[in-house]
């Protein structure tokens, strides 16, 4: 199984931020700690002013100017598939 087997640890976070961006789905998540690292490399990229993901349905939120590419790219370099 994954890294992670607490529910505790994947919940997700109810914000309500209009992101006004791209919306991708990432493969390869399995708990809240995959969920924070896409995050977090996600945030990582140049023009990226929020970035969200949702563990329930492998989607990854993002706020800000950056291109699909540099996310995936962020993406792939933290370990995991990010598809538009
Ligand atoms: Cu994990």
């Amino acid at each position: 199984m994954g890294c992670c087997s607490s529910d505790n640890a994947c919940n997700t976070a109810g914000t309500t931020t209009q992101a006004a961006g791209n919306v991708f789905t990432v493969e390869g998540m399995t708990c809240g700690s995959c969920a924070a690292r896409v995050t977090a490399a996600a945030r990582a990229v140049p023009g990226v002013t929020d970035a969200t993901v949702d563990l329930a349905t492998a989607t990854l939120t993002v706020a800000g100017t950056a291109t699909q590419a540099d996310i995936t790219a962020a993406v792939a370099a933290a370990g995991y598939t990010a598809h538009p």
